[in-house]
């Protein structure tokens, strides 16, 4: 008689305890069902449009007439979809010594909320096109469809979403300037310095909010070629691993692991690199760039090819729709 009782006991047991754990994996199940749905409203249309958009001003050269109506757009569509907007505008000193006007746009929502995340991208656009197969047309200013306009169209796209239904964090968008004046292969022997991520690099230094930080950040460069690739990028692997290990199992959960590969990529100087060393913020950059092609950047990089031609919505959709799905996973 007396082994009846804890038999009884331990029956219970079992069957409460995989009662309890069977809820909790359908919760979480349907939690992530949820996420991916909210990530899903990312619209590939009109981030093809925010691309466009921006190409169709000419590039985005500091001191030109289409370098201040492309900040002038990006600065109104972020107020339009209810960010709180902030431009820095400041002289830099570039490769050779020249000073270029520039800006840089930030755009808050929820500015008064502690937990904060932060999504960048580069606006300007390159002045020379120096990797051209051409050689007339290496002083050729680049459209800069991909280098440039598609991150910024993708973060535009976050944002309109993002006033439709707020994730639990803040969000903070900054469209840096002056990512893009490295010095030219035809006139690399001046100056010691690269000469690129200039505005990235003042913004870390004199962040718009005092002592500003966020739990982490996430660059996108380079994000809507027809084959683009997304390794794992060295520098964001050093600071920010537990945030590229999110970002490619939400990426693949998604089903867009045929662009976030599962694989060491290059050490890449880029935007994050100033926002990890100058405000010691984790950040991460999702790239175009494959290890094991030639020049590693897509064959348009610095070229004229970086056009429209080369701008596919379902790379749009697969980026804008995985950075969706981590902002609003985050509690
Ligand atoms: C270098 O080539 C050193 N960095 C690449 C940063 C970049 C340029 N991203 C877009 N254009
Ligand atoms: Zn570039």
């Amino acid at each position: 008689m007396s082994y009846k009782i804890p038999l009884l006991f331990l029956l219970c047991l079992t069957f409460s305890c995989s009662g309890g754990t069977q809820t909790k994996a359908k919760q979480s199940d349907s939690n992530s069902q949820e996420i991916a749905r909210k990530a899903s409203n990312f619209s590939a249309d009109s981030a093809f449009i925010f691309t466009k958009t921006q190409v169709d001003f000419g590039p985005r050269v500091p001191g030109t007439a289409a370098h201040k109506a492309g900040g002038d757009f990006l600065s109104a569509e972020l107020k339009r979809f209810g960010a709180d907007v902030i431009e820095q505008e400041m002289d830099l000193k570039l490769y050779n010594g020249n000073i270029i006007h520039t800006r840089n746009i930030i755009g808050s929502f929820q500015s008064e909320n502690k937990n904060r995340i932060l999504l960048c991208a580069h606006w300007d656009t390159r002045p020379f096109a120096d990797q051209d197969p051409n050689s007339a047309n290496w002083r050729t200013p680049i459209d800069g469809a991909n280098d440039g306009a598609s991150a910024c169209a993708v973060l535009l796209e976050i944002a309109r979403q993002i006033q439709i239904e707020q994730p639990q964090a803040g969000i903070d968008i900054i469209f840096f300037d002056a990512e893009d004046w490295g010095a030219p292969a035809f006139d690399r022997d001046r100056g010691g310095r690269s000469g690129y991520c200039l505005g990235s690099e003042y913004w870390a230094k004199n962040p718009h909010v005092k002592n500003y930080t966020a739990r982490f950040g996430i660059l996108l460069d380079m994000v809507g070629a027809p084959d683009a690739v997304f390794y794992k990028e060295y520098y964001s692997m050093q600071h920010a691993a537990h945030i590229v290990k999110k970002v490619w199992e939400s990426a693949a959960a998604l089903g867009h692991g045929r662009f976030f590969i599962n694989a060491m990529g290059g050490a890449i100087e880029d935007d994050h690199l100033q926002i990890i060393q100058h405000r010691q913020i984790p950040c991460i950059n999702i790239i175009h760039y494959d290890p094991h092609s030639e020049i590693g950047f897509g064959s348009y990089w610095h070229t004229l090819n970086d056009n429209m031609d080369n701008v596919c919505k379902n790379t749009l959709q697969a980026v804008g729709e995985t950075v969706m799905y981590v902002i609003y996973k985050e509690q």
